[in-house]
C-alpha cells in the first residue's frame, strides 16, 4: 500500500440492494449498477465502495456472509462482477469491496460445523463459552445466544445470526488473507473494512461495569491485538496490491485513528469515524436524540483536521447505509434542501479527507416517511424498538427516536424519475420507495441548473481542479465560537481557500472577503455585507 491515491479519491457509495434493478424483481443488481456507469461518470466520482454482494441469508442485508468467494444470486455472477469492474477500470473508476470479517452468518459453512461438533476443526474458529458474560450487543439485544448441540454459548456483537470470528486462531487470519487475495486478484481497488476495531477481543472476557446499553464496549473495542493483526494482514497481502482500505471503526479516538493510519506503521489507510454524526446523540448512541449545536459540531471536526495534520488520513462524510439522510438533520428545514444540501456538501468536502457520498444523497433524498413504526423492516430497528417498548419511555419519544434513528431511512430504493417505482424498477421493490420520488429525482435535477444534483456535480469540479490545496492545505477553523456560521481557510504556499456557510434560516451581516475568485455558490448572487440564509460561498485567494 505504498501508494496514495486513497487521497484523490471521490467515493460513492452504492448500496447493491437499492440502486437499480436491472431484471425486475425488486432488488437491485450488479447488471442494474453496470446500467448506470454513464450516471457514475457524469457525477464525477472516481472510485465506488460496494456494499456486500456476496452470498448471505440477508439477516442482515449482507453484512452476514455465508460464502466469501461467491456473488449472492440475487445481484448476479462472477461474470457480472468482472464485467462490472472492467466497465468501471474503462471509466477510470475504482472500486472497493466490502469485507466483513468480524462475523459471519451463522449459516456459513465454518459456523454449522463448528455449532454441531466441539471437535470440528471449525470450533475454534468461533467465541464459544460454556457460561456468557454480560456483554449486550451493538443491536440492544445480549451478546451470546445458547448452542444447543455442544451445550454452549457463542459471542456475537451484532445480531445472533452473526456470529463473531475468532481472530486468535491463525486458521481464521490465513481465511482472511485468503479472502482478500482472491479479489484483489480478480481486480479491487481494496476494502472497506467492516468494524474492523472490534476483531481483537480481550481475552479476559471480562464482565462490563454496568447494565446500560452496549455494557461491555471497552472490552470489545480496539482489542490487545488489533494493531498485529491489521500489521499482518498487509504484510501478507494488501502490501503486494496497489490498493487501499478503510477501516470503519467504532467508538475510536484521535490517538487511536493516528496509529490505525499512520503510514510507516501499515495497518489502514483510513478509517470511519462517528464522532461527528454522534453530535446529535448522547454516548454515541444515535437513539439518544440530543439537539444539534453547530458549536459542537465544529469542535468535533476541528478535533480530528488539526489533530491529524501531520499523522494518518481521514474520511468525511454525512451518510452511508446505516445513517439517517442528512437532508433535514442539524437543525435544518428539509423543505428548504436546495439551499441546506449544498451548504452541508461543501461544508464537509473542503475539509482535509477523502469524502465519502452515498447513494442518493446527491439528489437530496430524504429519510422515509412510514405511517406506523411497525413498517421499518431492518433488524436493528426491529431488535431496539422492541427493547424501547420495555423501557420506561414515552410513546412520543420512542415514535421520534425510531423514526430518526432507522437505517431504512438510508435504505429505500434510488430516485432515477417520478414513475410508480421511480425507476429503480418495474416491480414492487423489497423497500418502501420514497413518496417525494415525483420532485425528488435524478432525472427531473439533471434538467434543472439550480438542482442539488446539479450543485453536487460542481462542487465535484472544484474539488478536483483545486485537489492540492484541498488535500495539503493547512486548516484553519476562523469562526470557531459562532453557532449560526462555519468559516474556514485552507493555505497552502501562496494560495488560499476560504469557505463560508450559514447554518441558519436567518440572513447574517457580515463584511466578506475581496478581491478573490468565486469558486462556488449556492445562490445565483452575492449580496455584500450579507450572508443570506443557508448560503454557501467558497473563494480562492
Ligand atoms: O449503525 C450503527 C448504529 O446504528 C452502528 O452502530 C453500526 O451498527 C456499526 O457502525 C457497525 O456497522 C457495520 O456493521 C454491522 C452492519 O449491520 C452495518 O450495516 C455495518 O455498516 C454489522 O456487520
Ligand atoms: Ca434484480
Amino acid at each position: 500500500m505504498n501508494n496514495s491515491w486513497f487521497k484523490e479519491a471521490i467515493i460513492y457509495q452504492i448500496y447493491p440492494q437499492s440502486f437499480k434493478d436491472s431484471n425486475n424483481d425488486g432488488i437491485g443488481d450488479l447488471q442494474g449498477i453496470i446500467s448506470k456507469i454513464d450516471y457514475l461518470v457524469s457525477l464525477g466520482i472516481n472510485c465506488i465502495w460496494l456494499s456486500p454482494i456476496y452470498v448471505s441469508p440477508m439477516a442482515d442485508n449482507g453484512y452476514d456472509i455465508a460464502d466469501y468467494y461467491n456473488i449472492n444470486p440475487i445481484y448476479g455472477t462472477i461474470e457480472d462482477f468482472k464485467e462490472l469492474i472492467f466497465k468501471l477500470h474503462q471509466n477510470n473508476i475504482r472500486l472497493i469491496m466490502d469485507l466483513v470479517v468480524n462475523h459471519t452468518s451463522d449459516e456459513h459453512r465454518w459456523f454449522k460445523e463448528a455449532s454441531s461438533d466441539k471437535n470440528s476443526p471449525y470450533h475454534d474458529y468461533y467465541i464459544f463459552k460454556d457460561k456468557p458474560n454480560n456483554w449486550t450487543g451493538f443491536f440492544g439485544d445480549k451478546a451470546w445466544s445458547y448452542n444447543e448441540k455442544t451445550n454452549e454459548y457463542y459471542l456475537h456483537l451484532f445480531d445472533k445470526k452473526q456470529p463473531d470470528l475468532n481472530w486468535e486462531n491463525p486458521l481464521v487470519r490465513q481465511e482472511v488473507q485468503n479472502i482478500c487475495k482472491y479479489w484483489l486478484d480478480l481486480g479491487v481497488d481494496g476494502f472497506r473494512c467492516d468494524v474492523i476495531n472490534l476483531i481483537s477481543k480481550d481475552q479476559e472476557f471480562k464482565n462490563g461495569h454496568n447494565k446500560l446499553i452496549l455494557v461491555g464496549k471497552k472490552y470489545f473495542i480496539n482489542g490487545p491485538k488489533l494493531h498485529d493483526y491489521l500489521q499482518e494482514l498487509n504484510e501478507k497481502v494488501l502490501s503486494h496490491y496497489d490498493c487501499m482500505t478503510v477501516g470503519e471503526t467504532v467508538f475510536t479516538t484521535l490517538d487511536d485513528i493516528k496509529l490505525l493510519t499512520d503510514e510507516n506503521r501499515k495497518e489502514l489507510s483510513m478509517v470511519f469515524n462517528f464522532d461527528h454524526t454522534s453530535v446529535d446523540n448522547f454516548l454515541g448512541v444515535k437513539w439518544l436524540m440530543r439537539k444539534f449545536k453547530l458549536k459542537r459540531f465544529k469542535k468535533i471536526l476541528d478535533k480530528y483536521q488539526y489533530g491529524l495534520e501531520n499523522a494518518g488520513w481521514y474520511s468525511i462524510f454525512y451518510e452511508n447505509h446505516d445513517q439517517r439522510r442528512s437532508v433535514g438533520r442539524f437543525n435544518l428545514d428539509e423543505k428548504m434542501a436546495n439551499y441546506t444540501a449544498p451548504m452541508l456538501a461543501t461544508t464537509m468536502y473542503l475539509l482535509r479527507g477523502t469524502p465519502y457520498i452515498y447513494q442518493g444523497q446527491e439528489l437530496g433524498m430524504t429519510n422515509l416517511n412510514v405511517k406506523d413504526l411497525d413498517e421499518f423492516i431492518d433488524v436493528e430497528t426491529k431488535d431496539v424498538l422492541k427493547l424501547m417498548k420495555k423501557l420506561p419511555l414515552s410513546k412520543k419519544y420512542i415514535d421520534k427516536s425510531i423514526r430518526n434513528g432507522s437505517r431504512d431511512n438510508a435504505r429505500t430504493p434510488f430516485q432515477w424519475d417520478d414513475s410508480e417505482y421511480a425507476g429503480f424498477s418495474n416491480a414492487k421493490p423489497w423497500i418502501m420507495v420514497n413518496d417525494n420520488k415525483d420532485f425528488i429525482n435524478k432525472e427531473k435535477e439533471e434538467k434543472d441548473e439550480n438542482s442539488i444534483l446539479n450543485y453536487y456535480k460542481k462542487l465535484i469540479r472544484v474539488y478536483k481542479e483545486n485537489n492540492l490545496i484541498i488535500r495539503d492545505g493547512k486548516y484553519n477553523d476562523l469562526k470557531p465560537k459562532s453557532n449560526k456560521i462555519f468559516m474556514y481557510e485552507r493555505i497552502l504556499n501562496e494560495q488560499r481557500m476560504i469557505v463560508i456557510s450559514n447554518f441558519t434560516s436567518k440572513t447574517i451581516k457580515m463584511k466578506l472577503p475581496e478581491d478573490c475568485q468565486i469558486l462556488l455558490n449556492n445562490y445565483q448572487e452575492i449580496k455584500n455585507n450579507f450572508l443570506l440564509p443557508y448560503q454557501t460561498l467558497v473563494y480562492l485567494k
